[in-house]
């Protein structure tokens, strides 16, 4: 049911009113180029932009349903300000000065009376697709100086940005598969037929894989599920979820032992990564991970023999119980085979706008601090998100009594999210940055919403730096937006003024005029790669080639070399020799819960969209027929999952895709709480798979361990 206590607003007379316009989609990573059709102030078409250098006319449905989230009527266009609770909540729109001010007076007072840690932080996964919290959003971050700062990074690549700190010295230098000249790609945990690829942007993957295949090369896919990806790719084999960290060290022990080794001059400690691996046979990993020891064998050396290789793992392999050993054996056996900073390998990108090597971003630390509560440690100022809960309810000096979201839902997306939207419920104050009420902002007592895509100009500061091609682009915004609207950026700044006028710090007020295309142009200026003039001549985008050799030039540590043995991965070998020491397998009815993505899926919203929520259900717990045969469960039937945290009842599906002894659930899901306002989105069937992931169970990093989830599955 919709809230009719909530203004619903059309856009205001939208412009241009009639012809094409470029644009980009920034609902994933790979930022595709578009090209809006519009008639009379609408948008009668969106299709990819051919002319685009990097994405080359590609699209998916959900830059399609661009147009519907500019005019979506459940979106938010003014502050709001709820009145009463839950399912009785009304929400009442104010004006942007008495909302701001609202904002930065209760978090100054309760940063005055108890402290700054009190003031807790959320930001979520959409902050990295706009360019205004690229140029603003620090400000606002900075001026509160909390240590109690969240993301999306510690329920996704947390891993990754600690190893490229700990081994190329900065958390932004990853390196990125050279898709379109490697002859062999390995992939582990990722399934970019349905994601589009993650630090890997590859707008058109299914084409880039065509061509892959169509040159002879080989796409190897190690996963649980026979997902979209295993089904194009050239080899497929099933690993049981979080064990993949013993074929990727039996590979490493393959290829040291079998003397297949070509190390660059500047990486130290072989003799170190060797004595590691020595006793991690394939032998060893073949019944805890279902690979047999031939194959990890095989593939070995297919790697280290291939004309150009890369082995890349994603969230599979990051959100588990071992995601920094994963992707720090996946680092090494590109560095190991000789496959890093070489074409047809994986190389760092020379981004227009360069993040890293500009220091937009600080390079990273870890364990400076811990959490208050169970002294988890911090990555680059920011603490795992699955001790948010606690942080909130446990009473103490820094206990958070208010709470900042930006542009994040973390009660559908962060473990055992049920408890963490009760424990919001108890805060002080509470304000989000968000354009709807969503089963996360419902709890706020203020919302500020900023405009969309189609509204605002565009730069990706993130993922260029991430792309399979070095490309740079200015998108314009398509639509002006109406007077009373306001950019995130412009939100930003004006809360960030506001906070350190109360806070007793010098007001920064020239954030608020100085706007992302100005802050842009300096970056460009900076490395002189491209220019905003050259940007703004050419809106489908500059090409800058294809990726490079940089080494050793390019590291960013301290004596441009790498050091190939961390002790923070070495130590954490101790708990992989302990985990598979007793039980390798699991044991009794319990069978290991994976999530996964679909294509028209964006996260945990856009579920009130009709373009993306038609078809056929896509909810459904997936098993092995012979699962749900050994526990008498017919297909289709409700199931209830049950986990150390909670239990949800679902429908589940036979599925031969599925590795036996493992279960998979969307995430995203779960949008029937009360007081959600969202169209068609409350309809939408299918429960949160955060009501059964567990904040205790983590990686090293502090990376949530979202799959491999212990659940057993019983008729409801
Ligand atoms: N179990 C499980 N959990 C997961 C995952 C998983 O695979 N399995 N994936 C994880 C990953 S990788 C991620 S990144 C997180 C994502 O989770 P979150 O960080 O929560 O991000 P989203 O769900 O993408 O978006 C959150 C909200 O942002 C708002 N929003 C959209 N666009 C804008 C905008 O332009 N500005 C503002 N201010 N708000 C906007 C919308 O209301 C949307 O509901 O989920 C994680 N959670
Ligand atoms: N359509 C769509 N696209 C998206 C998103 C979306 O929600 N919808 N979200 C975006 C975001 S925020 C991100 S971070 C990216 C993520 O991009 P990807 O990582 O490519 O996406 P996932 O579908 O989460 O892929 C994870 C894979 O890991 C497998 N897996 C689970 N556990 C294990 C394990 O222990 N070992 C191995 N080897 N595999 C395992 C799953 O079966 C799944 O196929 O996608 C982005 N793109
Ligand atoms: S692949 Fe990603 S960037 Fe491209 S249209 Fe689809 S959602 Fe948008
Ligand atoms: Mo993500």
């Amino acid at each position: 049911m919709r809230d009719m206590s909530l203004p619903r607003h059309r856009p205001a007379q939208p412009q241009p009113t009639t012809g094409t316009r470029i644009g980009v989609c920034n609902l994933c990573e790979a930022i595709c180029g578009i090209e809006v059709s519009v008639e009379d102030g609408a948008v009668t078409g969106i299709r990819g932009n051919v002319a685009d250098p990097l994405s080359r006319g590609h699209i998916c449905p959900k830059g399609v349903s661009m147009a519907d989230i500019y005019t979506d009527p459940d979106r938010l266009r003014r502050p709001v300000r709820r009145i009463g609770r839950g399912a009785d909540a009304t929400w009442e729109e104010i004006g942007w000065e008495e909302a701001l001010d609202l904002v930065a007076d209760r978090l100054a007072a309760t940063v005055d009376e108890h402290g700054r840690d009190s003031v807790g932080m959320y930001l979520g996964n959409p902050n990295a697709h706009s360019v205004g919290f690229g140029t603003h959003g620090t400000a606002l971050v900075r001026s509160l100086k909390t240590r109690n700062k969240f993301s999306a990074t510690s329920v996704d690549q947390m891993p990754h940005q600690l190893l490229a700190w700990q081994l190329y010295g900065h958390q932004l230098l990853m390196p990125i598969p050279d898709i379109d000249r490697t002859s062999y790609l390995l992939m582990l945990g990722a399934n970019p037929m349905a994601s589009n690829g993650s630090l890997m942007t590859v707008p058109d993957f299914p084409q880039r894989v065509r061509e892959l295949k169509g040159r002879g090369g080989r796409l190897v896919v190690l996963d649980p599920r026979r997902t979209e990806t295993a089904k194009v790719a050239t080899e497929h084999h099933f690993v049981r979820p979080g064990s993949d960290v013993l074929v990727l060290l039996a590979m490493l022990q393959v290829l040291i032992a079998d003397g297949l080794t070509d190390v660059p001059a500047y990486a130290d400690g072989l003799e170190e990564v060797a004595a590691l691996a020595a006793d991690f046979t394939p032998e060893r990993a073949a019944g805890p991970s279902g690979v047999p020891a031939d194959t990890i064998r095989r593939l070995t050396h297919e790697l280290a023999a291939a004309d150009g290789a890369a082995v890349y793992g994603r969230m599979g392999v990051s959100t588990q119980g071992f995601g920094t050993v994963c992707q720090w054996a996946i680092q090494l056996l590109n560095l190991l085979t000789g496959n890093l900073d070489r074409e047809g390998g994986v190389l760092f990108t020379e981004p227009a706008a360069d993040a890293v090597g500009l220091r937009i971003l600080g390079p990273g630390h870890f364990d400076v601090w811990q959490s208050r509560v169970r002294g988890l440690p911090e990555f680059a100022g920011e603490l795992p998100v699955a001790a948010l809960r606690e942080e909130i309810e446990t009473p103490g000096e820094g206990q958070i009594r208010a709470m900042l979201t930006i542009a994040g839902n973390p009660v559908l997306s962060t473990p055992d999210g049920r408890a963490l939207a009760a424990a919001f419920d108890g805060l002080d104050f509470m304000a989000a940055i968000d354009i709807y009420v969503n089963e996360t902002t419902r709890h706020a007592d203020v919302i500020l919403p900023p405009t969309t895509g189609l509204e605002r100009d565009q730069y990706d500061l993130i993922f260029h730096a991430f792309a399979v091609r070095n490309t740079a682009r200015w998108t314009p915004a398509v639509f002006a937006k109406d007077d009373e609207a306001r950019h995130d950026w412009e939100i930003f700044a004006a809360l960030a003024v506001r906070l350190q006028e109360r806070l007793g710090v010098e007001p920064q007020r020239a954030l608020l005029s100085y706007p992302p295309r100005q802050a842009i142009s300096d970056l460009l200026d900076a490395t002189g790669r491209t220019t905003m003039a050259e940007l703004e001549a050419h809106p489908e985008g500059v090409d800058l080639g294809p990726l490079r050799p940089t080494m050793p030039e390019r590291l960013q540590t301290e004596d441009k070399r790498i050091r190939m043995a961390p002790a923070l991965v070495t130590d954490d070998l101790a708990r992989v020799r302990a985990a598979f020491a007793v039980a390798p397998v699991p044991t009794g009815d319990q069978l290991l819960l994976i999530g996964r993505r679909h294509q028209r899926d964006c996260n945990s919203w856009l579920h009130n969209t009709e373009r993306l929520t038609r078809g056929k259900p896509r909810h459904h717990l997936l098993m092995h027929p012979d699962d749900l045969r050994s526990r008498g469960i017919e297909t289709g039937a409700v199931v209830t999952v049950t986990s150390r945290v909670g239990s949800v009842d679902v429908e589940c599906a036979a599925a031969d895709d599925m590795m036996p002894g493992v279960v998979s659930l969307p995430h995203g899901y779960g949008h029937q709480l009360p007081g959600v306002r969202l169209g068609r989105a409350s309809e939408v069937v299918g429960v949160s798979i955060n009501d059964l992931t567990d904040p205790l169970l983590l990686d090293v990093s502090g990376n949530a361990a979202l799959n491999g989830v212990p659940v057993t599955v019983t008729l409801s």
